[in-house]
């Protein structure tokens, strides 16, 4: 059986700490789903169409990666389609508690997943999409941080 992981999140937009994670988680797993969901605690810049527009565009140079999107709940989304393995990026400390509160609800709604964490690439240590979204409203350079197409997507948001 070919072992698929689950890469979760809200991906508004995907950045280039986000691409970071999947590249790396792809090199262990035969396949790798992006799956972009709804974050109940954010109100999102752009739609759900949108990001998943922009995610694909992102990471069409990984093989075995697609993308997918689901409206409910994550471990619904494990069991309906027999996904046993979570990815994660830990960036800092401060995202310990929110990923450990989270990883325990899931697991203990669905016990066969595990979550995977993987540290990001220290370049990507203080990139989130918030931060980047503040900084592209007040025209900054953010190229550093996402790729051209999310540079593109987000100049015409805020224009
Ligand atoms: N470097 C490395 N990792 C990063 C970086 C970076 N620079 N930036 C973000 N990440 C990681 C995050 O830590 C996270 O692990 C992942 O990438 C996605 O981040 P976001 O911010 O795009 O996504 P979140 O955290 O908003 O995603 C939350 C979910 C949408 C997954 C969650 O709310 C969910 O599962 N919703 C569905 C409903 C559900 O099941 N809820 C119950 C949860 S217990």
């Amino acid at each position: 059986m070919k072992e698929v992981a689950v890469y979760p999140g809200s991906f508004d937009p995907i950045t280039k700490g986000h691409i970071n994670i999947v590249e790396r988680a792809a090199k262990h797993f035969d396949k790798v789903i992006i799956l972009v969901l709804m974050n109940v605690n954010k109100n999102y810049t752009f739609s759900l169409e949108e990001r998943i527009e922009l995610t694909k565009k992102c990471v069409s140079h990984i093989d075995n990666v697609e993308v997918q999107s689901y409206s409910g709940l994550l471990v619904n989304y494990a069991k309906e389609n027999n996904i046993k393995s979570v990815i994660r990026g830990l960036r800092a400390v401060t995202d310990f508690e929110y990923e450990l509160q989270m990883a325990n609800a899931n697991r203990s709604l669905y016990k066969s997943l595990e979550i995977f964490f993987l540290m990001t690439d220290t370049e990507y240590s203080f990139v989130s999409s918030s931060m980047i979204k503040e900084v592209a409203r007040f025209k900054g350079d953010i190229s550093m941080w996402v790729s051209k197409e999310v540079e593109v997507a987000l100049a015409k948001k805020f224009e």
